[in-house]
């Protein structure tokens, strides 16, 4: 039988991400149960699931959340809820023996996450009986950063990396009224920034020891920061740029890595009318090769983390995926707020968290 789960949250994400992705994979999951805090936003949510799993039944408010801690047959929960009530409640289903795949930001500042780590090591220290605590990002399971870890190699030393996001974060974007994304240390930088960074930490395979920041709040319509510029140094010495720009006229997101023996470049872009990345490799002796690969991290993630659960239950000593580790997300956010912190310093050299 396909492992039971529950998806807590009812909002754009669960809606237009999660329930159709997890359609796509019905033979391989079955939806149960989808909680919100309101019965009204629960019931909105599961009428769209229905539609693909006929017996998903909608539970609201604390007795709804308890009904589905008791319920034995749920193994895992997707926690896709406002980012300041995110690791509590994953924390609360862990204790109670669920696995667990979180929705990203992994949590809202290094404080936060080091007081979530003591809590998860407490509940179980050892890997083999610690519940899957996962982090949903998908930019590790986007098939262009999986093949881009593969390339890196090809081209020699790293001389120069560059991570440029020029986003279009305005009033027609569906989470530009999202109430607790306004409300949340870091705006949309963080939000949004963790997956820029994930791209990064995956491509270079590579973590970033120190960054130096300027931070601004010009577009008065969004959260501060709306604008930073970074640069940054890697542990292998390489240095770096990353400059994102919530809301541009003339959206541009890309990732290039110049080595000794050739450049690697990511672009987001479309093809055929289908959302993508585009992956282009410089040779050494200057010709390029080009290859387009459409959107499928929450897909792949999802299916890892199907995958984890169904293995975990066989009560062997299964290794979890580990790009969708607590840790992994971490990290991210742990980079974002050192660039964060080194901006309200005036760009003063941040050493970035080590987890
Ligand atoms: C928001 O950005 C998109 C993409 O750049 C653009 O097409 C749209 O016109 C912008 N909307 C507003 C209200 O500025
Ligand atoms: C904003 O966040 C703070 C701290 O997390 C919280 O106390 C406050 O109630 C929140 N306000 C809104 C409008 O969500
Ligand atoms: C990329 C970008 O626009 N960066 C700007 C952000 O704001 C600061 C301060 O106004 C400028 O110095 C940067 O050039």
């Amino acid at each position: 039988m396909a492992p039971r789960i529950a998806i807590l949250g009812a909002g754009i994400f669960v809606k237009t991400q999660y329930i159709p992705r997890l359609a796509e994979i019905s033979d391989l999951v079955s939806l149960k149960f989808i909680w919100s805090r309101s019965e009204e936003s629960a019931k909105s949510a599961a009428e769209v699931a229905r539609k693909h799993f006929a017996d998903v039944e909608c539970v609201w408010g604390d007795n709804g959340l308890e009904q589905i801690i008791k319920e034995d047959s749920i193994l895992g929960v997707a926690v896709v809820l406002a980012g300041q009530a995110q690791v509590d409640t994953s924390l609360k289903l862990l204790k109670a023996g669920k696995q667990v795949i979180q929705e990203k930001p992994a949590a809202a500042n290094i404080s936060e996450i080091e007081n979530a780590l003591s809590r998860y090591n407490s509940i179980c220290p050892d890997p083999p009986g610690q519940p899957i605590w996962a982090v949903a990002e998908n930019y590790r399971f986007e098939p262009a950063f999986v093949e881009c870890k593969k390339l890196i190699a090809e081209i020699g030393d790293m001389m120069s990396v560059q991570v440029i996001v020029e986003g279009s974060m305005n009033s027609s974007n569906p989470y530009f009224s999202s109430s607790w994304r306004r409300n949340f240390t870091g705006g949309f930088i963080l939000d949004m920034g963790v997956h820029f960074i994930a791209g990064l930490r995956m491509i270079t395979g590579c973590e970033v020891v120190s960054v130096s920041a300027i931070t601004s709040h010009i577009d008065k319509t969004l959260p501060p920061p709306d604008n930073i510029s970074s640069n940054f140094q890697l542990e292998n010495g390489c240095s770096g740029v990353f400059v994102m720009v919530v809301s541009s006229r003339s959206p541009k997101i890309f990732w290039r890595v110049v080595g000794m023996k050739g450049t690697l470049q990511v672009e987001r872009g479309n093809q055929d009318g289908r959302h993508g990345y585009l992956v282009t490799q410089y040779g050494a002796d200057g010709q390029s090769k080009s290859m387009f690969y459409p959107f499928s991290g929450v897909t792949e993630e999802l299916k890892a983390f199907i995958h984890d659960i169904s293995e975990a239950k066989k009560g062997i000593n299964h290794v979890p995926e580990p790009r969708s580790s607590f840790l992994e997300g971490a990290r991210d956010v742990a980079l974002l707020e050192a660039m964060l912190e080194s901006g309200s310093k005036q760009g003063a050299l941040v050493h970035v968290k080590k987890f």
